[in-house]
């Protein structure tokens, strides 16, 4: 079965990976989540790794926060995309974890997302974007949700009107 990993450092990230879990929803991608950490159980992030790729992850998303590794961890740990959300938090608000995430070494990408909650749920899209390459249900899908997101800016700007 083919299906998105979503792993967070902490349970903290809950709050806003619920989004990316809920947009996957949206769209009937499998996907399953969990929490494991670059730092607290380096070992558990390695072995789950593996784990998922053979029961069939195509894309993993790390979400962490402060000197936030854990992308850059399942990075070295798989040739799959993997898309990077830093969280918000700490001493410096996210920067460090934005920084953390996206500043990989060549060979070595991460697709880092914004910070936060559209972070969240733009890792949601990529990952569907990714698997909607090969699937021609999701890419419709995709397309139709473009055009509702479309109309409601129409439909947002009418209540504005005066
Ligand atoms: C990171 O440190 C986690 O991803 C989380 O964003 C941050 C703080 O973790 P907690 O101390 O709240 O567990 O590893």
């Amino acid at each position: 079965m083919n299906f998105v990993s979503i792993i967070m450092g902490s349970k903290s990230d809950y709050e806003i990976m619920k989004n990316c879990a809920e947009t996957l929803e949206q769209f009937n991608v499998q996907y399953e989540m969990i929490i494991s950490s670059a730092h607290r159980s380096p070992e558990r992030t390695k072995t789950y790794v593996k784990e998922a790729e053979e029961k069939g992850a195509i894309v993993f998303i790390a979400a962490a926060g402060m000197a936030a590794h854990l992308a850059g961890a399942l990075a070295s740990a798989t040739t799959k995309p993997v898309i990077g959300v830093p969280m918000k938090g700490g001493a410096m608000d996210g920067m460090d974890a934005m920084l953390s995430t996206v500043q990989m070494p060549s060979g070595m990408p991460v697709a880092t997302v914004a910070l936060g909650k559209a972070g969240a749920i733009n890792a949601a899209y990529l990952a569907i974007q990714i698997l909607a390459i090969t699937d021609k249900e999701l890419a419709i899908k995709l397309k139709e949700d473009r055009i509702v997101k479309s109309k409601a800016v129409e439909v947002d700007s009418k209540t504005i009107e005066v």
